[in-house]
């Protein structure tokens, strides 16, 4: 997963779009980059690190215009290195930058078809710059030195027409505007927003309405499945469905774990849907082990606390903060390599002893992926007096990959994959484990809104929403997940080109 933003303004952006950056920074750690425009010219910065890393005053100096975009960067599909970093450009036609969140399931027949059909070449091992060149094909096939927004949305349409795959896309043509595209089946989110200013409206398009909110910009809607927007250079927005048959089914894993809370996404509050996922946990708990012996309910902290504290509640037993959390260290599941990921969970997390000492505690966690951070900390629990530990995960098991944007390891990395739930429970070292079930974490959702019907839920039970998903494809994504592949990632290397004026 990776975050995205746009901004069209009447003053410089480059401030805010940083500012949204941050904002979405929990989306990835890995990379970040913005790029600007001012009339005719184009200022880029992208490199490995975290947004507060990767912009320097100088760098921010020189990201003048009053439109631009913006990616964080989550490495999906084994590469790291920041010549994949994000914004993608590509000087034909117009100058057109592209930052992307999601992934594409036909990059291999796409790369080609770009090569033999349409005679471009793709740089990279990145999705995002296979989407960035077939946008630019389908806009140049327009042939007009000024688009008018019917020939963006029809480019847009035939990106649809032959892009597969979980894709939330912002792309700024220079002295054009800001384009937005989401997949047919909404699985990546994308939403949008305006702010008044004394000059005139304001519009920004992001990955969550977090970021929206933090800047001051009061939110639009959501994009539909399919629909693409348009802002022009002089701050007109339009929007149009480009996709022939578009329909809804978003990623539930954005609700599990990767939005952050104060998100709403499809208008379903992302708060609201991890309190009703400890709810249904609890009700799931309760019909299974009537009478438990459970004295407390402990929280993986961060993101579990919200489904937890009413998960406790219904049980009718205490909440505790019993692990405290070193907030200076990253998040485990965006660090690449395994053997960094094993190593900072004592440093990441605490026990407070005396929250454990002679109890029976039932530690919540938002979801089971890997099992290696649950069965450290099962044995944390343990070593800090837990008579027995029992556990239970918010989401269902993870059994297969995600194919649509979401950095899930190799199937044989899953600790559900081929595993029974007492046989997970083993390995992670469980007196016994509670996962929910999918039905329970659908209706967790659509409760917020009961018009969503269809959610991609394909790590949970291994149906592909877009279809097109073959075991041949599975294989590869495998070969290319696995940590050994990552081995050559390149490190350091950063980019700051001045398109416009090279200094
Ligand atoms: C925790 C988010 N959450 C914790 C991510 C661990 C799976 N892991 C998914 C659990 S936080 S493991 O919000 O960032 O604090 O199963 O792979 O070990």
């Amino acid at each position: 997963m990776c975050g995205i933003v746009g901004i069209v303004g009447r003053t410089g952006v480059s401030q805010a779009i940083y500012d949204a950056l941050t904002v979405l920074q929990h989306r990835g750690q890995d990379a970040a980059g913005i790029v600007t425009a001012e009339r005719h010219g184009v200022h880029l910065r992208k490199s490995n690190g975290l947004v507060r890393d990767v912009f320097r005053t100088h760098h921010m100096l020189r990201l003048g215009g009053n439109m631009g975009i913006g990616h964080v960067r989550y490495p999906t599909a084994g590469c790291a290195s920041s010549a994949e970093a994000q914004p993608f450009y590509v000087n034909s036609p117009y100058g057109i930058a592209l930052a992307h969140n999601g992934n594409l399931i036909n990059a291999d027949a796409l790369r080609r078809a770009l090569f033999e059909e349409d005679l471009r070449h793709v740089n990279t091992d990145s999705d995002s710059e296979i989407l960035l060149n077939v946008f630019a094909h389908e806009l140049h096939k327009q042939g007009k030195l000024k688009l008018s927004k019917d020939e963006i949305f029809k480019a847009v349409a035939a990106v649809h027409r032959r892009c597969r795959g979980g894709y939330a896309a912002v792309a700024m043509i220079i002295d054009q505007g800001v384009v937005a595209f989401r997949d047919p089946l909404g699985i990546r989110p994308v939403v949008f927003g305006r702010r008044e200013t004394p000059e005139g409206p304001e519009y920004m398009v992001a990955s969550e309405s977090v970021a929206l909110q933090s800047l001051g910009f009061s939110v639009e809607r959501d994009l539909e499945p399919g629909e693409a927007l348009f802002i022009d250079t002089a701050g007109n927005l339009h929007t149009r469905q480009c996709a022939e048959h578009p329909s809804y089914a978003p990623c539930i894993f954005e609700l599990v774990y990767l939005a952050r809370p104060d998100s709403i996404i499809d208008k379903v509050s992302v708060y609201k849907a991890r309190l009703r996922m400890g709810e249904y946990l609890a009700d799931k708990i309760l019909r299974e082990w009537p009478d438990n012996d459970i004295d407390v309910v402990i929280p993986i902290p961060d993101t579990s606390r919200t489904a937890a504290l009413p998960l406790a509640y219904k049980l009718g037993v205490k909440y505790r903060e019993g692990f405290i959390k070193n907030r200076y260290i990253g998040r485990t599941f965006i660090m690449p390599e395994q053997g960094e990921r094993q190593r900072s969970v004592r440093h990441k997390l605490n026990a407070i002893d005396l929250e454990f000492r002679c109890k029976n505690v039932l530690l919540v966690d938002d979801s089971i992926v890997r099992g290696t951070t649950s069965k450290q900390i099962i044995q944390l629990a343990r070593e800090a007096g837990a008579r027995r530990v029992y556990f239970a995960s918010a989401a269902p098991a993870v059994r297969y990959p995600n194919v649509y944007g979401i950095d899930m390891p190799a199937v044989h990395e899953l600790v559900a994959h081929n595993r029974s739930d007492e046989e997970v429970a083993e390995v992670i070292g469980a007196d016994r484990l509670f996962f929910q079930s999918l039905e329970d974490l659908v209706a967790a959702v659509r409760q917020g809104n009961p018009s969503l019907h269809h959610f991609d839920t394909s790590c949970f039970n291994g149906e592909y929403v877009t279809g097109e998903v073959t075991p041949a494809y599975l294989a590869q994504q495998e070969l290319l997940r696995s940590n050994g592949n990552k081995a050559h990632v390149r490190v350091g290397e950063d980019e700051t080109l001045d398109i416009h004026n090279v200094s």
